[in-house]
């Protein structure tokens, strides 16, 4: 049995159906700066959580099991690749509904907004922006519905900051190319029907290549004993002279380019996708402190935690701020990787540290799983680290700045 702030008792079944009293804060009025498309998407993935992620996130994240089946919701809400083309299995919106539907549904969860990035950003983009068309056509609309699920394999076991040294390799044969090597940290790749794979060819050039999980010699173990992103599944990729057919490499692309241009898609949405695990984490607070009384008034009223919750709020509005400004430029074809890298680095930074006050706010009440924001804290640590750590973020925008090279 636990103890709400307001003295009332719940069961641990009660606990994993309770009710999501998410209340969005636009301390700014930056909604005004929206488009109807936009809140209209906002609202009716916002819906969408509350009634299917809410109910069942904590209960998934504890027994570390990825829901699986919101996949096909997550589909119909057209969380996968919002701001492709409508032919190719995109939502055929903008930057900006795209950022917006990611804030959704990482006020969920950083699992389920995952689950979203990788499918939408790191297989279908690819494939639309360097495949074939006949690869177009093949696997875009069935990504799109969420009839097919994808996975993104950059990483290896030795090469994570610095992909470009992967070790992961193509030989030429004929009509086709053996693969060999391995990929480490891979998001959805235990249950995935495909792999968008970067492998170094014998030019040295990187290329991409789409492996089909039926095709010998590729397996995808689970990594197991994560204390982060537990309601999202992850795995390896491992390359025994596997035989990729020539028509599925992606044509399109050589060099590093490639898999970096995809990381600058997938980084935007999590920016954005960011300030909604810091809102859900506030709302949180912000109601607890205002039920929970102690020395005989709500500690609301006292000015410790007032100042944690005005600067939570101030933070997370700078950051509204940051993304809005991003998806303009993003709409205009301006946005540079560095911009990006910048807000998906603020963004997260402040998302976790926004989380870290939140769980002091709620007292012992925040280390449970009857408010959100411990699952967030947890979260947000993998989120500081996948798709390019705080460190690295930093040196990007180092370079960009000073023009020095940190990286060499
Ligand atoms: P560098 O020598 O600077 O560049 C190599 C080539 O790539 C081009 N380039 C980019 N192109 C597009 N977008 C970008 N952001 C780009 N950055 C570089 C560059 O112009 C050059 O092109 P070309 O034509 O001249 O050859 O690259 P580098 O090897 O020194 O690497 C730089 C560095 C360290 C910044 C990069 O390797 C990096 O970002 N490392 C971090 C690795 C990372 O983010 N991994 C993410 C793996 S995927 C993941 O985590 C998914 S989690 C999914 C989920 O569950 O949500
Ligand atoms: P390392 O690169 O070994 O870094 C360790 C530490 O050293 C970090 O603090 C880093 O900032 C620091 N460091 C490294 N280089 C420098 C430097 N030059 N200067 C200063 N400090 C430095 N990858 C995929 O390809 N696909 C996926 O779907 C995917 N999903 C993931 C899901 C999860 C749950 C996790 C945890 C990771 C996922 N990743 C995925 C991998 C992720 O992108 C890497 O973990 C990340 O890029 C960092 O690599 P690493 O873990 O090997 O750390």
């Amino acid at each position: 049995m636990h103890k709400n702030a307001n003295g009332s008792t719940a069961t641990a079944s009660e606990v994993s159906s309770r009710e999501d009293r998410f209340q969005h804060h636009d301390y700014y009025l930056l909604d005004d700066l929206l488009e109807s498309d936009h809140l209209l998407a906002r609202e009716s993935v916002r819906a969408w959580v509350k009634r299917e992620v809410s109910p069942i996130i904590e209960d998934y994240a504890n027994r570390a099991e990825c829901p699986t089946h919101l996949f096909r919701g997550l589909a119909e809400i057209g969380a996968f690749g919002p701001s492709l083309p409508a032919e190719y299995g995109g939502g055929g919106m903008d930057e900006i509904a795209y950022g917006v539907i990611m804030q959704e549904l990482e006020r969920g969860d950083s699992g389920i907004r995952s689950m979203a990035s990788v499918q939408g950003s790191l297989v279908m983009y690819p494939i639309f922006a360097f495949g074939s068309e006949a690869q177009k056509k093949k696997y875009l609309p069935k990504l799109g519905s969420g009839e097919l699920i994808g996975c993104f394999g950059l990483t290896e076991p030795d090469h994570g900051s610095n992909p470009s040294g992967m070790a992961t390799h193509i030989v030429d044969d004929g009509d086709a190319y053996i693969l060999n090597g391995s990929k480490m940290w891979i998001t959805n790749s235990p249950l995935a029907d495909l792999a968008v794979v970067w492998a170094r060819a014998e030019d040295g050039k990187v290329r991409g290549l789409i492996v089909e999980k039926d095709m010998k010699g590729f397996s995808a173990p689970e990594i197991k004993g994560k204390w982060s992103l537990r309601a999202s599944i992850t795995g390896e990729l491992v390359f025994e002279d596997v035989r990729v057919p020539k028509a599925n490499l992606l044509p399109e692309v050589k060099g590093m380019r490639g898999p970096l241009s995809c990381l600058n898609k997938a980084r935007y949405g999590i920016a954005w996708g960011a300030v909604g695990a810091a809102l859900d984490c506030y709302d949180s607070a912000l109601r607890y402190a205002q039920e929970r009384t102690q020395f005989g008034k709500p500690i609301a009223q006292f000015q410790l935690q007032q100042k944690k919750l005005a600067e939570m709020i101030t933070e997370i509005t700078k950051a509204q701020l940051l993304v809005w400004r991003l998806g303009s430029l993003a709409n205009a074809g301006k946005a540079t990787p560095a911009q990006i890298s910048m807000a998906k680095r603020n963004n997260v930074h402040m998302a976790l540290q926004v989380a870290r006050e939140a769980r002091q706010i709620h007292g012992g009440m925040g280390i449970t799983n009857e408010y959100p924001v411990m699952r967030h804290l947890m979260n947000l640590e993998t989120v500081l680290t996948y798709e390019g750590t705080h460190d690295i973020h930093l040196l990007i925008t180092g370079l960009d700045i000073t023009g020095l090279n940190a990286f060499v």
